[in-house]
């Protein structure tokens, strides 16, 4: 067992993530699903009670050709302090375990999210999470994608580039921007897309480039993400819970 541990921690150090089997039962997966139903309602009803912590699909189809995302939800962030079963299963032993056997020891949660990609849900083009987002915070971080619907290159699952998180690189923005890595930087060959069943698990070193595609599909790819720095360090992201309005 403990060499099983060991071999994986090694595989996520070389390829800077892993996937895990079902971390949820089936009842789990069908409690998970009504939740996100329920936070996605109270959210869409009364959008001006949360400033700051809905993220709307954008505009990036010229006016004529719109189909109305503009008013869909693509992320909810943070989640946990209004959601206590997503609250008790960022401290599930099915996540935890792993995520604490990489940094060998325990972990505290730094960030909580629900991502819809409801159908035609937009991309998230190239990026590293921490060079684009978490640069005034440390970069001990792993970050967990649990799937509450089957995730493939249809509605969208993520896609890496493996070892790309070697020697916590930051590869340049896209001209002009400040969250998508300069393409140039993205070698096509070797890109890995990493479809995964409802309930499994991706989690993910903070400098590994990682896309999501469009959802093409008629079918939600809803995942809740949380991501995790050892405890020693303390609640540094807190302050998630006062986030002000986009
Ligand atoms: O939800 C997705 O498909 C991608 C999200 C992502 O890459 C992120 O939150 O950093």
């Amino acid at each position: 067992m403990t060499t099983i541990i060991q071999a994986n921690v090694e595989k996520f150090w070389q390829d800077g993530y892993l996937t895990a089997p079902s971390v949820l039962s089936g009842d789990q997966l069908i409690q998970m699903r009504a939740e996100a139903d329920r936070l996605l309602q109270l959210f869409s009803t009364h959008p001006e009670h949360y400033p700051g912590r809905i993220q709307w699909e954008k505009n990036y189809l010229p006016a004529d050709k719109r189909t109305g995302m503009e008013r869909t939800i693509r992320k909810l962030e943070p989640i946990s302090d209004l959601s206590p079963i997503f609250a008790e299963l960022a401290f599930a032993e099915s996540i935890v375990k792993p995520v604490s056997a990489i940094f060998g020891e325990p972990v505290e949660v730094f960030e909580d999210k629900l991502n819809l990609k409801l159908p035609g849900g937009s991309p998230y083009p190239w990026h590293q999470d921490w060079n684009c987002c978490w640069r005034a915070h440390t970069d001990q971080l792993i970050t967990c994608f649990i799937y509450l619907d089957d995730a493939d290159a249809q509605n969208g699952c993520l896609q890496v580039i493996p070892g790309s998180h070697q020697g916590r690189p930051r590869y340049p923005f896209k001209p002009g921007d400040s969250f998508e890595v300069d393409p140039a930087c993205i070698d096509p060959q070797k890109i890995v897309s990493v479809p995964l069943k409802a309930g499994e698990m991706i989690f993910f070193d903070a400098y590994l480039l990682h896309y999501s595609d469009l959802n093409y599909s008629q079918t939600p790819r809803r995942a809740i993400i949380y991501t995790y720095n050892p405890a020693r360090l303390g609640k540094i992201n807190e302050d998630r819970f006062h986030l002000i309005s986009e």
